[in-house]
């Protein structure tokens, strides 16, 4: 090469370097989480999770390439805080993924944590949340928009809509009664309405003949939704932040953490407004209450002097099957996996009587040390699954690896299920199987089944039916700590979530991976070390005494009714007396929970007691070989 000819391609270089730079704006944030009191849905005030003493949170706007810097301050006096950015790829910036435990120390009260990093992989719709219990349903969430210049489709205006589900009591109570020896079966709190935008009968003023790319996106934690527009059409072109080729629809399927974009282009007439339909998918809910609203209208307005619309009706829930989307990009299915993840998904009782989820029996326990400190302190042994911990159910992915998940759903429920730091493609998705009428659960049969799609769809929330099973593939080219799991929130805190311990040597060898200030600051805060395995063990990484475990598995031939009955046995006697004297004849049925709540019994401090007793296991199996 001669002299002007380098010279020629390093000045390019370096121009094409600077305007890269230059692209890239930084955009800053300083958050303080806090709570004020709102009335959401217009039927009740409580209190919710504010930013800088507001609520709702507001929509972050960034375009591709830009760096957000963004300070969370914990503004609680009471409780841990964390902020997760669903979809991104936080690529180099592991420790800006925010799940506690996972890649990060829980924020404590009074602490503050810098969330610092750009958005060069990903473009699109994606929504910001906090990862500690519950928060989220709290309030603490709001949308995240990557805008794109290069957009393969034309439109006028650019909108964001929430759907969501909202709940008259706070994310603490609700935790309490369902993660409950009262509550066997595991049944999730029923919400009380859906809302729109964050509220109830929201307006969205539209101008006519125009098409509005509409960014819908389920910031809720519990159901899935059915979403459509009357009279109009919605053309569906992104999905997760993944271009799909054009397909166009009357109603959309959405369940929580899961983006749609549409483009809508409205009417040339303007004398009449429409509504804008949500429906609960009540097959989720374990009990209908007669006075929940499954059906909610909000209204698409053209002309303010015409009447809002009522409740539009449609003969059937004929909704778009996702599965069938085609990629903007095509890509072929990735080749035969070099790693395959199976896993069974079930929910059980453990000891203590609560309902638990489970992925092969694991239920997820969060480590002493955070996954991702693990693997940049444990050097060689990063690459040994058991450094992370036997209940934190952790998978070590090579490099640059296909890997597939293979996921049975022996549950009779439909799940939403997350993988952080990547899209994946969706090769399988089995029909579901229905328990009423004694259908039982099928898994994927790797030598029996469908064919895979030529294009297969690309998202990073996908739902597995009832009894059900699908089968994803990705690429292992994002070193990091990622959450798989199940966005249902209630689901989430019941342990139905695995880790991928991703490429740990490249995790290590980047200097953009090493452990911030803040990142360090916030464990020291807590007293959790920022070095060791899941056992806070820095000497030995595989020795993993003291690591937290999950409660025991109920002994064979044992229910959960029997635990409940049993952790009340010493009680009985005394309860039982107390009973009949204060409610007489009444329904006996859950006698034990009005006598505690009468006397205003600490029940934990009584299940403590209880299980604390030496005699417990013994008692249990004389009950057991008695009956
Ligand atoms: C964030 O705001 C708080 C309260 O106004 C202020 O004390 C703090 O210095 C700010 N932090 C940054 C990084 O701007
Ligand atoms: C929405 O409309 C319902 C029914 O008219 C009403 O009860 C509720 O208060 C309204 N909610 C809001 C937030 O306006
Ligand atoms: C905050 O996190 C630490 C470390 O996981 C935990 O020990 C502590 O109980 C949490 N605080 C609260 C109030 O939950
Ligand atoms: C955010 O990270 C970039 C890249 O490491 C660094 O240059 C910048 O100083 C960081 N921002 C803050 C506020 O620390
Ligand atoms: C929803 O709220 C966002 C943020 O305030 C707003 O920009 C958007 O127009 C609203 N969308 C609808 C459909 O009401
Ligand atoms: C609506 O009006 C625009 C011009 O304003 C015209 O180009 C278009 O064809 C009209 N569409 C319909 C369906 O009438
Ligand atoms: C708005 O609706 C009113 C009442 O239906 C009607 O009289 C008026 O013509 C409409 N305005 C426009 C601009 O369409
Ligand atoms: C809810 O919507 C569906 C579909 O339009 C309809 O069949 C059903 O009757 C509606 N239910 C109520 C209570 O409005
Ligand atoms: C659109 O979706 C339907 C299923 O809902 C599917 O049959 C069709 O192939 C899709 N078309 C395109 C172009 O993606
Ligand atoms: C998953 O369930 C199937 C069917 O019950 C069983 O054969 C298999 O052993 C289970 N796998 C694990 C890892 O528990
Ligand atoms: C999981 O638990 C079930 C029920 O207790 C048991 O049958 C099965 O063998 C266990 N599977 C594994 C892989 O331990
Ligand atoms: C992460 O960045 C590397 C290049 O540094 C790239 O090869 C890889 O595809 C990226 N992964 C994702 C998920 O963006
Ligand atoms: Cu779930």
């Amino acid at each position: 090469m001669n002299g002007l000819a380098r010279w020629i391609i390093t000045t390019t270089l370096l121009v094409a370097a600077n305007m890269r730079f230059a692209a890239g704006e930084t955009h800053r944030f300083n958050w303080t989480t806090g709570w004020g009191n709102y009335n959401v849905d217009g039927t009740k005030e409580r209190p919710v999770i504010t930013c800088n003493g507001v609520w709702p949170w507001p929509e972050v706007r960034v375009s591709k390439g830009d760096r957000v810097e963004l300070y969370l301050n914990n503004g609680f006096d009471d409780r841990n805080t964390s902020l997760h950015f669903h979809g991104l790829f936080q690529n180099g910036t592991n420790q800006m993924d925010g799940p506690p435990m996972v890649t990060q120390c829980p924020i404590g009260a009074g602490q503050t944590f810098l969330y610092n990093f750009t958005v060069e992989d990903n473009v699109g719709t994606y929504w910001y949340h906090s990862h500690t219990a519950g928060q989220y349903q709290d309030g603490m969430r709001g949308t995240f928009v990557i805008e794109d210049k290069d957009c393969p489709y034309e439109y006028d205006e650019d909108v964001t809509v929430q759907l969501g589900e909202w709940y008259h009591d706070v994310a603490d109570v609700l935790n309490h009664k369902f993660l409950s020896v009262y509550n066997p079966t595991g049944a999730e709190p029923i919400p009380q309405n859906l809302i729109m935008n964050n509220t109830r009968n929201n307006t969205w003023e539209v101008q006519p003949d125009t098409t509005y790319m509409l960014r819908i996106v389920n910031t809720g934690g519990f159901v899935s939704q059915y979403f459509w527009i009357e009279d109009h059409e919605m053309d569906v072109i992104e999905v997760d932040g993944v271009y799909t080729e054009r397909n166009t629809t009357n109603m959309i399927y959405i369940t929580t953490a899961q983006r749609y974009t549409v483009l809508v282009h409205t009417k040339n007439t303007t004398d009449r407004n429409f509504a804008l339909m949500q429906k609960f998918d009540d097959t989720m809910l374990d009990v209908i209450p007669k006075d929940l609203l499954l059906n909610t209208t909000n209204y698409l307005v053209y002309n303010h002097s015409a009447p809002l619309p009522t409740e539009n009706f449609v003969d059937e829930l004929d909704f778009l099957d996702d599965f069938y989307l085609v990629p903007y990009h095509k890509e072929e299915p990735l080749g035969d996996p070099d790693y395959r993840i199976t896993v069974n998904v079930t929910m059980d009782n453990l000891i203590s009587g609560v309902n638990y989820a489970f992925f092969n029996n694991l239920t997820y326990t969060a480590p002493k040390v955070p996954a991702l400190l693990t693997a940049l302190s444990a050097g060689e042994d990063a690459t040994n699954a058991e450094v992370y911990g036997s209940n934190t159910h952790s998978y070590v992915l090579g490099k640059d690896e296909i890997i597939e998940i293979v996921l049975n759903n022996q549950d009779t429920g439909t799940h939403p299920f997350h993988l952080h730091g990547h899209t994946f493609q969706t090769l399988v998705r089995d029909i579901g199987y229905d328990d009423a009428v004694g259908e039982v659960p099928h898994p994927y049969l790797e030598d029996d089944h469908p064919p895979f799609p030529e294009y297969p769809m690309i998202r990073d929330t996908l739902y597995v039916r009832p009894q059900s099973n699908f089968v994803i593939r990705f690429q292992a080219d994002n070193p990091g700590v990622w959450m798989f799991h199940c966005h249902i929130e209630w689901h989430l805190t019941q342990g139905l979530a695995f880790i991928l311990i991703e490429d740990p040597q490249g995790i290590q060898e980047r200097s953009s991976q090493q452990l911030t200030d803040t990142s360090s600051n916030v464990c020291k805060n807590l007293g959790i070390p920022v070095e060791g395995n899941a056992a806070g063990n820095s000497v030995d990484y595989l020795n993993l005494v003291g690591e937290n475990v999950q409660e025991k598995f109920i002994p064979d031939g044992f229910t959960a009714k029997g635990i409940v009955a049993m952790t009340f046995s010493c009680l009985a006697a005394i309860l039982g007396l107390i009973a009949i004297a204060v409610y007489g004849l009444m329904d006996l049925s859950n006698v034990e929970e009005k006598v505690i709540n009468e006397l205003d019994l600490d029940i934990d401090q009584v299940l403590a007691e209880d299980s604390n007793s030496e005699d417990r296991d013994a008692e249990a199996k004389h009950r057991n070989s008695s009956s």
